[in-house]
């Protein structure tokens, strides 16, 4: 075995480059039920691309002491007076944290916990934002340019959507005169 070898993976600045990275496309029709402006989102191409990730799952999913690490870029724009966004989930193992930061453009992070308390955070490049356990988590892109974050996260974590996708968040992020509110 070669005791000096190249990396599998680079980040680029800004992408996962590299064999063994999994790419992951979300488009407006997946985001379906998410928008409180059902006739805005009627009038979307369903297939116009709302976010993309680029994982690197080292591990299989599901084993205890790993960690997998993504990128996700989302798309500028609104649907109705919503920011494009994320679905948004929690973890299967509830009490799994997680690394988000920011790499490129601006946008909000949210945070929802079990008793439903929604808050926020700004991004921007360099930000950084720790999702401790049993919080919901969601990124909202508020710039006029593509989101590009970064996250690191248990690899027994796991990935639920569906109490997100059935109640939502209690707080919605809008764009009231040109500026985001959590309303
Ligand atoms: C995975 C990590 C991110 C998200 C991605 C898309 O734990 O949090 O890679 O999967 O940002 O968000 P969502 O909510 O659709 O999974
Ligand atoms: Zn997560």
């Amino acid at each position: 075995m070669e005791t000096i070898t190249h990396p599998k993976v680079i980040f680029s600045g800004t992408t996962l480059i590299g064999k063994p990275v999994e790419k992951l496309t979300r488009t407006i029709g997946d985001l379906k039920g998410l928008f409180a402006d059902q006739n805005a989102f009627e009038e979307q191409d369903t297939n116009q691309i709302a976010y993309e990730v680029e994982s690197y799952f080292p591990v299989p999913e599901g084993t205890e002491g790993g960690l997998f690490f993504g990128i996700t870029h989302i798309q500028p724009g609104t649907i109705g007076n919503e920011y494009m966004m994320t679905k948004g989930h929690s973890h299967v193992f509830e009490n799994r944290a997680e690394f988000y930061w920011c790499i490129e453009g601006e946008g909000m992070m949210l945070f929802m916990d079990k008793d439903r308390n929604v808050w926020a955070e700004k991004m921007f490049p360099g930000s950084l934002h720790y999702i401790q356990g049993l919080t919901a988590h969601r990124v909202a892109n508020t710039g006029e340019s593509v989101l590009s974050f970064g996250a690191c996260w248990p690899s027994d974590a796991s990935h639920n959507y569906d109490l997100i996708a059935k109640n939502g968040f209690s707080k919605r992020l809008l764009k009231v005169n040109g500026e985001p509110q959590l309303v």
